[in-house]
């Protein structure tokens, strides 16, 4: 296919993805697709038609706002339409568009901004008759709306009758803001309708619009829908000088009694609100309703009476949004990896997609359970989801788009590696290749063994691992302890001082301590925790080796299923000759009285959970979350009750405030770090 076949067929794709996902929010109230991830294929469509204007038709969707609103409520014309504001994904189109303003008024240097935060619900606009609420409609398309008055009125921080003190009579009000369900409701109804049998709603926004849209407001009523006022509309507001900007109106707001979102800032220059934007990043994620990005808005209504609307949007104001955590994406193979347990996993090999900054391009499937729950077939375009520091997953399939020759997938019945048999057993989720001399079992358990956490042997990665390994020059982790400097210098690009620099690695090695050595060895369910409290109890591998599985299983922290691993591991004769070659090679298989004391040391955070907040001194987030899960502590996102210790860095925001208010014990890095050393 050619270049404008490709973008050719790309457009007609977008086109229907984007008119199903408006139809099915608009008119059916069920949504198939997360707001973030419709602006990104939004965006993709503009882009191709400002390249090729020769495509654009007037049924695509940028050629109209929204789909016309369902039937079964009064259809409200807006007095003033309810306009959506432009996008921006990073500061630099911030930039971008404060130079566009800017153009349109000349001999403009200082401006105010105000920034508020962007409120993932759905926004609402309110009448107000002589202070009395008359009227509440939903957005609809920006023109016309739909009359819930009804439900509108359940909102307890909606008022009914407008507290007018201190202010003259007005006989007409439009208010609007934003409608949401704080994540906690959020959740509850879900749970809810997951025991009902219904189908879930897929974020609170789309929670919010649907509730909204209830015929019974005694649902609605129960809901405990919530409501932030952003925007006021008097006639000639202005003109009587009742509010000159955005700041004022948002006092004023307050004033007539709504909540208005205490998070909003004044800003004097697009540096500050860069750093508000930036700061919000993160800190969002602690409150108690979901946002998307922050509104940064002119301040002076001057200004922005001056400025007025494009077609779709008012100049004076810009959404200012955060990355997309989710993405649609192709299909272009479905690859089977062997990891060091012999687990086969299906990987998805996907067209690179750009998701929350950084570019996605493969995504694991776990197993063959979860592919065949969401049916995913080479070819298929997916929505792929970043959730934190968790690696990409495919979250589901758009199956309305898939091709008509695909083919469901099936786990291979060899292992892709050795070619041997592969196992599944009753009740397992994950198919396995047993070959113990497979090479992807081999070289996973190399990796394994010298990576950070396990023996720590500087210099060895992957490149070097699959090279022994394919060259039949290691055939087992005891093997790398009778290389040579010769032989590793025999290899592909190694020079003769790094041969002599890895030997010795490998070599400084064998000081490693039982604790890591236990671990090295892979053995199923033991991670780095798990050899600890193993290696603590039993002070040499003779020890352990003998132990009976009732009595690992009675060490507080290990379970049946880390019991039962660990006692057929060594009942098995190759890994006895594992452990007696290792032995021989010089590695640790006891405790010294050094090493003792550093396991003790390392548990002293047992049982307790900790929350990190703001930037630490010298430790990374990882560093410090690494440090308190191997002394044995948990950590939380969130602080709650249940927290013994806010670790507290610099900038802490609103979980500083929460413990606080729980009265929470708070330690300082350095505090920290003398509650691991003692
Ligand atoms: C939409 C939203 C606005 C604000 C907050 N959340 C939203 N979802 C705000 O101004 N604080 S403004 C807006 C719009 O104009 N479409």
């Amino acid at each position: 296919m050619t270049q404008i076949q490709t973008e050719l067929t790309r457009v007609h794709e977008l086109r229907q993805l984007l008119q199903q996902a408006s139809y099915a929010y608009y008119v059916l109230d069920a949504p198939v697709m997360e707001d973030a991830v419709y602006d990104q294929l939004y965006r993709e469509l503009q882009q191709l038609e400002i390249q090729h204007p020769e495509l654009v038709t007037p049924d695509s969707p940028t050629q109209r706002i929204g789909e016309r609103p369902a039937t079964q409520f009064t259809s409200v014309r807006h007095n003033i339409p309810l306009y959506s504001l432009e996008n921006a994904f990073n500061v630099d189109e911030l930039h971008a568009w404060d130079l566009r303003w800017r153009r349109q008024v000349p001999n403009i240097d200082a401006a105010e901004y105000v920034t508020e935060l962007k409120i993932d619900g759905s926004a609402i606009a309110l009448t107000y008759q002589d202070g009395i609420l008359v009227r509440g409609a939903t957005r609809g398309d920006g023109v016309t709306g739909e009359d819930i008055t009804q439900n509108v009125r359940t909102i307890r921080s909606i008022p009914l009758r407008l507290n007018f003190d201190g202010l003259a009579n007005i006989e007409k009000i439009e208010v609007r803001g934003e409608a949401f369900l704080p994540l906690e409701v959020f959740k509850q109804i879900n749970e809810e309708r997951q025991k009902a049998g219904e189908q879930l709603f897929a974020n609170p926004r789309n929670a919010a619009a649907g509730t909204l849209r209830q015929l019974d407001s005694r649902i609605v009523a129960r809901r405990r829908l919530d409501f932030f006022a952003y925007t006021l509309h008097i006639p000639g507001m202005d003109d009587a000088s009742i509010a000159n900007t955005q700041w004022e109106a948002l006092e004023l707001l307050q004033r007539m009694g709504f909540r208005v979102n205490s998070q909003h800032q004044l800003c004097q220059s697009l540096t500050e609100v860069a750093d508000y934007y930036k700061y919000w990043d993160t800190e969002r994620l602690n409150l108690p309703y979901m946002t998307d990005g922050v509104v940064v808005k002119l301040n002076s209504f001057k200004l922005q009476e001056q400025l007025g609307f494009t077609q779709k949007f008012p100049r004076w104001a810009v959404a200012l949004k955060y990355p997309a955590q989710e993405a649609p994406t192709r299909v272009e193979n479905i690859a089977v990896n062997v990891g060091r347990t012999g687990a086969l996993t299906p990987l998805a090999e996907m067209r690179p997609v750009q998701l929350a900054g950084t570019t996605v391009s493969r995504a694991t499937l776990h197993n063959s359970d979860r592919i065949t729950q969401l049916d995913i077939r080479i070819g298929d375009t997916v929505i792929v989801r970043k959730a934190g520091e968790i690696i990409p997953e495919v979250v589901r399939v758009l199956k309305e788009l898939r091709p008509l020759d695909t083919q469901p997938f099936i786990m291979p019945s060899n292992c892709p590696v050795c070619g041997q048999t592969v196992v599944r057993e009753t009740g397992e989720a994950v198919t396995r290749c047993v070959n113990a001399s497979c090479a992807a079992i081999l070289k996973g358990s190399i990796e394994h063994w010298v990576s950070r956490d396990a023996l720590d042997v500087k210099g060895v990665g992957e490149k070097l691992v699959h090279q022994l390994v394919d060259k039949g020059v290691v055939h087992s982790v005891a093997d790398l302890y009778d290389l040579t400097a010769e032989q590793l210098f025999a290899l592909e690009r190694m020079g003769e001082k790094s041969a002599q620099k890895l030997i010795e690695a490998i070599a400084q090695s064998k000081n490693q301590p039982w604790s890591r050595v236990l671990y090295g060895l892979g053995i199923r369910h033991v991670g780095s925790v798990n050899a600890q409290l193993l290696s603590e109890k039993y002070r040499t591998v003779e020890e352990l080796g003998t132990a009976k599985q009732s009595d690992i299983e009675g060490i507080y922290g290990i379970g049946a299923e880390i019991a039962q691993s660990v006692y057929q591991w060594f009942r098995i004769s190759a890994n006895q000759t594992l452990i007696e070659r290792l032995q021989a090679a010089g590695l640790q298989f006891a405790n010294t009285e050094a090493t003792a004391t550093v396991v003790n040391a390392n548990l002293k955070l047992a049982g307790k959970t900790l929350v990190i907040t703001g930037t630490l001194p010298t430790l990374k987030r990882d560093e410090a979350k690494e440090l308190i899960q191997k002394a044995g502590g948990k950590i939380t996102e969130s602080v709650s009750k249940k927290t013994d210790y806010l670790v507290v860095g610099e900038d802490a925001g609103s979980k500083l405030e929460k413990a606080q208010t729980l009265g929470i014990a708070q330690l300082t890095e350095a505090q920290l770090l003398a509650i691991l050393e003692n």
